[in-house]
Order: structure tokens, then C-alpha cells, then sequence
């Protein structure tokens, strides 16, 4: 053994085994149960950050974990390798997108290989492969086929300098996310995916999923919003077709003071075509913001139509306006206002003086004035001025009134949901050409089976403004292949969310030639996922979709795609900038920056270490480019080794929390590794190794060993099942120290070393498994470390000869013994009650009663 850790060899000699051997490859085998482990797959950028190697180090660590308990474990790797940022560099450096790509994983694949993170890479799927994407376009034919896909105009959010539609989220207050042009709306043919068919099962489900984290499941229910009101006609005062209005609120029906619709309803383009000046206001309110957070932040803004609605219970009559936060996708597009008890109502009542009158109020009678602010308060409350319907709590009012709608034939209980059907449209080229061939005859038409797939053309000159599928007219024409006429292709690709909702079912069977085969079966669903809270919503929410839209074509059997969800905190780092007239702000990054601390850790002066110039520190801020306070991972493999990194990644913070960058943190992590391989180096060096052995130790061995195996239940409880890998490592640490301060001067105490040193190695292979690799063959074992069962726990050896007890006299700690572990009741009792420090509390007193709590406390009663 090597006198020296030298992380740089013994990491390619490990990686070298592991590949050799074969360690990462897996198949189905019935006759052991499976473990799925899924890690988000990146979007090739070219380059690992450090949120990825935290990512996938936490992958690598459960499923390195769970294989040594004997189960047989998947743990796949691949790409997402469409979408706009390939478009970004093919403008900027003039190379296809493809081969920007493909070069990009390439790297990318390497640097992941240098982690030692244990793939199966006979198993990698590249989204942007038509080997991977000819079945997401063949499964996009069935839904064809079921009617779960249709084409329709629908208003997007359409962005001027990228040419292109964005989704709702990628509207950041009325920008572009990317280009923060301003966003204009346009109306163009798109696909849609009839997610709403599936909301209730989606929310629903939800409560079967115990191992996703509550923060998830809320924000998808939110997202799927269901909400239950009634829809009714306001029939208009000069006739025609009455206004229909959604309400979650029919109890307030009697504090309609107005109603408002969406600039595109029917009634306010009738308006419009009467009125040039209602046109011109349409037009300017439709420039604004489509999304449902940019409207409630938007000032308010409204015109009357001239038209007058008649409120069906109180037979009043009031205005409609046309108001710019009524939206046109949802409910009706119209609404009755009740400012009284609505906020949005309310503001924009005040402001255009029309009239506020209550509804509803505190069921306890108290007065509330709505005139001054609304009273939205759904609980407790009774209704008044509301004829016969005073006096009712919501329930009651609410199903009152909806039986007296329906009843009537003007209105009915509805169930709305904020979820829209899913725009898979993209008008992009890096994306998966969407299967389908436009005739001017039978319409649109889906491409064969045995046409497919539909490739996309790889080597292309590529601009940036008009996709080159668009631009291409060679490309696009191609016989209907029903009637054989002339058509043409589909020139929009998918959304890449299309390609990450099932990319972990095609990992189970990639070479299948189907989308899918019955492999998927045996490893579905995952058992654990991990990645990113930033996906909690939409590649979440679309992941559980598809699944349960395979299931439905017959693919997978399973309702969810993965079983636990574990999303990882952000990495932080912190930052300085110094702005300037000339530069404007500048980051420095923090390997350049002087930093002064106070004793508790907090910065009091930072300054550039090249001209001393002051600089202003932001503290702990999200690793990124733009603030010039990214680690490397790769150099820092480059100065520590995979290990170090991938120790201190897991050491710093449990998983789902922020973890703070700190180099001092790394040195420690790589001087902790330096100190258990000497420890290591020392053992074997000292005389031929021995065999682990638990016979004829002294006091202090006793001790140690208890030591090892409460070590040992620790670190399986914590890696386990609370995923706190930050504590099981520190009690490795600890172990360690306590085996450094042991002598190893008997042959009992060198066969404890050994038994303990093999353990550690065991219990650190999850995470530092370079390391292990090394040591274990160090220590003299057959095998690899990788393929060993992890250490069991003598139970034996957890058996204390004395416990601590607590001695209360009335409640009051008063001392403490130490009694034998087996001592019966009354020997505890007596010696509680001879304990100095208890006599003295008990002194000229009665003693009434003695509890004994076995292993924890003796509580004396006395008085
Ligand atoms: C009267 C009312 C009184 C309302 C009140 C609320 C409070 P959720 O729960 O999100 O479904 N609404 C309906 N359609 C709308 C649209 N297209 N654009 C903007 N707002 C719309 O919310 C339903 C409520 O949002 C409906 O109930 C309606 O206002 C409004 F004290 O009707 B309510
Ligand atoms: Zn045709």
C-alpha cells in the first residue's frame, strides 16, 4: 500500500474495475427485488455544474446504498438534449445544433464518469436521437387516433426576438424569460395534449404518493386547481344571448353590482364592431400580459359596453364592462362582480365608481364596512339583504341557490380546473418534429407507422430566425399519405417536456422495439426520484401525465411513474461585485476576493486581492455564472479528487436543504480522507493483517466496539431511511477519531481495528467509493469493496454492562446512577434511594411511591 493518498490513481484504478467488471449493468431478474434510482438527466449545456454533481451524488449514494442490501439496482443516466440554448450556440458560433450537442454529451458523459458514479450506460438515452424520439411521435399518433391530441388556435404569448411561442412560465412580467423582449399575444394553430381530461386523477393521486414531499403535492394541486362553483346566465336587458358567468361564490349573487368580461369574449367584440373607441381599448388591453400573475399585478383598467345585464335572483339590472383582469381560458371568460367581497371587484369598482354592496358577513352578527375594503371571508359567515335567501351559512346558500338556478334552467354546479390542456407546439427547430402531414383534403393527417420516424434534418444552417424546417421547402413537402396529393409536413416540434416524461421508461427497455416492452414492468415505478424543485410543477406534473397515458395505451401497468420524491436543495456560494462608473457592476469571483471575518463567521470586509479595491458582499446567493461564484467541479476533481467532492457535497447540508459552498469545507473533507487512509496504512503496516475479531477485549475495546456497532445502526438509519447522509458521515468521522485515540497493542485490539477499519470502509463506500475501492484491497479483503453486503449490526455488541438512570425527586433531576443493564426493579430502587444527592432531597420526608422507568429515569415521590 501506498504510503501516500493519491486520490487521481486510486480513482482511475476504481473506475477501471468497474468498468471492466461489468459492476453497473443490470438486468431484470424476477427472483430479486429491484430498485430503481433516477436522477434528473441534465440538458447538455457542456459543462457539469454544481448543482448537478450534488444531483447525482446523492443518486449514486442511495443506489450504491441500496445494492448492498442485496437488491438488484438501476441507476440510468442520459440526455435532454433538445431545446433552445442549442439554437442559442449554433447562432453564436455557427455549428449545428445536432453537433453542438453530441459534443456537449460527450464531455459532459466524461466528466460524470470521472465522479465514479455507478451507470449503467449500456442503458443511456439522447432524447434528440430518433432512435429515441420515432416513439414519442408513433405514441402521439395513437393519441391522435383516441382523441386525446387536437389542433386548435389558441392565443400565445409570443415573443418578438426569439420568434417563438412561450409557455405561460416563460413569461417573467410581461418579458421573455430569455431575451426580456416584450411579450405579444398572437393567435396561431397549436397542439394540444388533453391534460385536463386527466386533472382529477392527477390531483387524486396525489394522496397516494406518501414519498413526495408535501411542498410538491401543493404546488400541483394549486397548479391543477380545482375549484367548484356554478355557472349562470345573466340574461341581457335587451335580449339576445344571455351573459354566462362562472362563480365559485353564488351566495354572494345579491352583491352583483356589475359584470365584467375578457376583451375577447363575444359581447365586447360585438362592442367593439359598434364602437371604434371600445375597438381601440381591446386592442390595447390585449397587448398586455396573458398570465394569471401578470394580471393580478396589472393596474386595472375597463370600459363599459353600453349593454345591461339583469341579475337573475334580485331581477336587477347592471352594467357590463369589459375589464382587462377577466381572462378569456377560463370559466366563461365573463364574470358577475361583487366587490363587497372580492379584492379584484373591489379595486377596480373603486376605482371606476361603480357600487359596493354586501352580500355576506360575519356570522356572529358584527358589522363589516365593504365600502372601505372587501370582505372575502368564506368561513362563518350568513348571508343578508338577500331575500329569501338570508340568513344562511355558505353551504347552505350556495346549494340554495344552485338548486333555484338549475331548477330554473339558467345556470348549473360546475367543476373548473386552472389546469389548461397542454400546448405541445413549439415553433422551433432543435425539438422532435411533430408526426403529422397537412392535406388541403382530409386534413390533418398522422404519419404512418412505417414512416416513421420523422427525422430531423441534422446538418442544417442555422440562423436563429425562422426555423430551418420552416424555411425548407424540400423538407416539408411530401405526398398525404391518404389521398397521395400534394401536403405537407408539420413544421412545429415538441415541447421538450414531451421527451422528459418518459425518458425513465425507456431506460428499462432501450433497445426495445416498441416505445416500451414488459422490462418497463419489472423496474416501474421508481423507486426513488430525485432532482430539482424548480420541476415541481410542470415536468412533474407532465411525468405523472404521460405515465398514466401509457398505462392507458397498454405500455406500463403502474398509476405513477415513481414512488418517493426527494428534491435537493440549491447550492449557494457567496459573491462580491464592486460597480464602477466606467465597467458598471462587476463580480469577483470569491478565489480572488480577500476576506476579513468577525468571530461568528460574518464577513466584515472583502476586498479584490489583485488591486485591494472594497468590494460589497451579497452573502449566500444561488451558484451562478452571472455572478461569477460557481465552483468547477471539474477542477476541483483536478485538486481533490472525485471523493473529496463528493464527501463534502454530502457532508455540508441534508440533501434537501441550501448547501453553503465553503472551501474550507472541501480541505476538511480532503483532510479527513487523507487521515483514514493513513489510519488504514498504519494497521496494515504494522504486522500481517488480521482477521476481524471480537474475543478478549479490555474495558476500552468493549467500549469501541459498542462504539462500531452503534455506529453502524446509525449510519444505516440515517442513509436509509432519513436520508440525512450529513450525519452519518460525521458519525463515521467520529468513529474514527475514537479509533485513532485507541492503541491496537494486543492482538484483540488489531483484530477490533480490523473489524472496524472494514466497516468504515463499508459504510463510506456509498460515498467516497474510490476510496473504499482502495482500502478495502488495503485491508486485504477478497472482492470489491462495491460487491460486499453492507455491515450488519452485532447486536451483541450494543449490550451496555451499566446504563445511566436520571433520579427525580418529585419531577425535580436531582442526580444520576449507574446501575447494571439487567439490575431488576428493586435493586434500582434501592440504589436510588442511598444516592447521596437524592438523600438529601428526601431528608425528614416520607418517600410515598418509587417509579422506575426501565432504562431511562427513577422518579422519587415524597413529602
Ligand atoms: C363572484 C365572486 C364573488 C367571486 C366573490 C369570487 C369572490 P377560482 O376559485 O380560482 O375558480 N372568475 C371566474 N372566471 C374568471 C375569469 N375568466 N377571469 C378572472 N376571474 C374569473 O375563482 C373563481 C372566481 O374567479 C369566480 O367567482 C369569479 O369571481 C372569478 F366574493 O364570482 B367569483
Ligand atoms: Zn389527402
Amino acid at each position: 500500500m501506498e504510503k501516500h493518498y493519491d486520490p487521481a490513481r486510486l480513482e482511475t484504478d476504481a473506475q477501471a474495475y468497474w468498468e471492466e467488471e461489468g459492476c453497473f449493468r443490470v438486468s431484470e431478474d424476477p427472483e430479486r427485488e429491484k430498485y430503481y434510482c433516477l436522477s434528473m438527466l441534465p440538458y447538455p449545456s457542456g459543462r457539469l455544474h454544481m448543482g448537478h454533481v450534488r444531483n447525482y451524488t446523492i443518486g449514486d449514494v442511495i443506489s450504491r446504498y441500496q445494492r448492498m442490501q442485496g437488491r438488484n439496482v438501476l441507476q440510468p443516466m442520459g440526455w435532454d438534449a433538445f431545446g433552445l440554448p442549442a439554437e442559442n450556440a449554433a447562432i453564436k458560433r455557427g455549428v449545428p445544433p445536432a453537433e453542438w450537442t453530441y459534443q456537449n454529451i460527450d464531455h459532459m458523459r466524461r466528466q460524470l464518469q470521472r465522479m465514479g458514479y455507478g451507470y449503467d450506460w449500456t442503458r443511456e438515452v439522447t432524447t434528440c436521437d430518433p432512435a429515441y424520439y420515432r416513439w414519442e411521435q408513433l405514441m402521439f399518433t395513437r393519441l391522435l387516433e383516441k382523441g386525446l391530441v387536437y389542433r386548435a388556435r389558441a392565443v400565445v404569448n409570443w415573443d418578438p426576438v426569439d420568434q417563438t411561442v412561450l409557455a405561460n412560465e416563460q413569461v417573467v412580467d410581461g418579458r421573455g424569460w430569455r431575451s426580456g423582449a416584450l411579450v405579444e399575444r398572437r393567435e396561431i394553430p397549436q397542439w394540444f395534449v388533453r391534460i385536463t381530461d386527466y386533472a382529477d386523477e392527477l390531483l387524486d393521486g396525489l394522496d397516494a404518493l406518501p414519498g413526495w414531499p408535501d411542498a410538491v403535492k401543493t404546488m400541483q394541486r394549486n397548479w391543477i386547481g380545482r375549484s367548484e362553483g356554478v355557472e349562470l346566465d345573466f340574461a341581457l336587458a335587451d335580449g339576445g344571448r344571455p351573459l354566462r358567468v362562472y362563480t365559485t361564490r353564488p351566495d354572494t349573487l345579491f352583491g352583483a353590482t356589475y359584470m365584467a368580461v375578457a376583451a375577447d369574449h363575444p359581447l365586447a367584440l360585438e362592442a367593439g364592431e359598434r364602437d371604434p373607441s371600445i375597438a381601440a381599448f381591446l386592442d390595447d388591453i390585449r397587448k398586455g400580459a396573458v398570465t394569471e400573475e401578470a394580471l393580478e399585478k396589472l393596474e386595472k383598467k375597463g370600459m363599459p359596453l353600453g349593454v345591461e345585464a339583469i341579475n337573475p335572483l334580485s331581477g336587477e339590472r347592471i352594467p357590463v364592462w369589459v375589464a382587462n383582469f377577466v381572462l378569456m381560458g377560463y370559466g366563461t371568460g365573463a364574470i358577475m362582480a361583487v366587490p363587497a367581497h372580492d379584492a379584484r371587484d373591489h379595486e377596480f369598482a373603486t376605482r371606476f365608481g361603480l357600487p359596493i354592496r354586501q352580500a355576506v358577513g360575519p356570522a356572529d352578527g358584527s358589522a363589516v364596512d365593504v365600502q372601505a375594503e372587501p370582505w372575502t371571508a368564506k368561513e362563518e359567515l350568513v348571508t343578508v339583504n338577500a331575500g329569501a335567501f338570508t340568513g344562511m351559512d355558505f353551504p347552505t346558500a350556495f346549494n340554495a341557490i344552485a338548486d333555484y338556478l338549475e331548477a330554473k334552467g339558467i345556470g348549473e354546479r360546475r367543476i373548473n380546473y386552472r389546469l389548461r390542456d397542454w400546448g405541445v407546439s413549439r415553433q422551433r427547430y432543435w425539438g422532435c418534429p411533430i408526426p403529422v402531414i397537412h392535406c388541403a383534403d382530409c386534413g390533418d393527417v398522422p404519419v404512418p407507422d412505417d414512416d416513421l420516424p420523422v427525422t430531423l434534418p441534422e446538418q442544417v444552417t442555422f440562423t436563429g430566425l425562422q426555423s430551418p424546417l420552416k424555411t425548407d421547402p424540400e423538407w416539408r413537402r411530401t405526398p398525404c399519405p391518404r389521398c397521395g396529393a400534394e401536403a405537407e409536413r408539420e413544421t412545429d416540434t415538441f415541447d421538450t417536456f414531451v421527451e422528459s416524461s418518459w425518458y425513465y421508461a425507456r431506460y428499462c427497455s432501450p433497445d426495445a422495439d416498441a416505445m416500451l416492452d414488459e422490462r418497463a414492468n419489472y423496474w416501474l415505478p421508481v423507486n426513488q426520484y430525485i432532482g430539482g424543485i424548480e420541476h415541481a410543477v410542470m415536468h412533474l406534473l407532465y411525468f405523472r401525465f404521460w405515465h398514466k397515458l401509457m398505462r392507458d395505451l397498454g405500455y406500463v401497468d403502474s398509476d405513477e411513474p415513481a414512488t418517493n420524491l426527494l428534491c435537493q436543495g440549491m447550492v449557494l456560494a457567496e459573491a462580491y461585485y464592486h460597480d464602477s462608473e466606467e465597467a458598471g457592476r462587476e463580480w469577483i469571483a470569491p478565489g480572488e476576493v480577500e476576506v476579513e471575518r468577525d468571530g461568528k463567521g460574518r464577513i466584515v470586509q472583502a476586498r479584490h486581492r489583485a488591486d485591494g479595491a472594497e468590494l460589497v458582499a451579497t452573502g449566500w446567493t444561488t451558484m451562478s455564472k452571472s455572478k461569477n461564484n460557481g465552483e468547477d467541479p471539474e477542477s476541483l476533481v483536478d485538486r481533490f479528487g472525485a471523493d473529496t467532492v463528493r464527501l463534502f457535497t454530502m457532508f455540508a447540508a441534508p440533501p434537501d436543504q441550501a448547501l453553503e459552498w465553503q472551501d474550507s469545507g472541501v480541505e476538511g473533507a480532503s483532510r479527513f480522507l487523507r487521515r483514514l487512509y493513513a489510519l488504514v496504512h498504519d494497521h496494515v503496516s504494522a504486522g500481517a493483517v488480521p482477521a476481524p475479531r471480537a474475543d478478549g477485549l479490555d474495558d476500552a475495546g468493549i467500549a469501541l466496539r459498542r462504539k462500531l456497532h452503534e455506529t453502524i445502526a446509525k449510519v444505516s438509519d440515517d442513509i436509509g431511511r432519513r436520508y440525512t447522509f450529513n450525519t452519518a458521515i460525521a458519525a463515521v468521522m467520529e468513529l474514527c477519531n475514537a479509533l485513532g485515540r485507541h492503541p491496537a497493542d494486543t492482538g484483540a485490539a488489531r483484530g477490533l481495528h480490523q473489524e472496524a477499519l472494514e466497516a468504515v470502509v463499508l459504510m463510506l463506500q456509498p460515498i467516497t467509493p474510490h476510496l473504499s475501492h482502495g482500502l478495502w484491497k488495503a485491508l486485504g479483503r477478497d472482492g470489491a469493496a462495491v460487491d460486499q453486503p453492507w455491515p450488519a449490526v452485532d447486536e451483541a455488541a450494543l449490550v451496555r454492562d451499566e446504563v445511566e438512570l436520571v433520579v427525580q425527586v418529585n419531577g425535580k433531576l436531582r442526580s444520576r446512577i449507574a446501575v447494571a443493564a439487567d439490575a431488576a426493579e428493586d435493586s434500582i430502587r434501592g440504589q436510588a434511594l442511598e444516592d447521596a444527592n437524592v438523600q438529601r432531597f428526601i431528608e425528614g420526608k416520607t418517600v410515598r411511591r418509587v417509579i422506575v422507568v426501565p432504562g431511562r429515569l427513577v422518579n422519587v415521590v415524597a413529602n
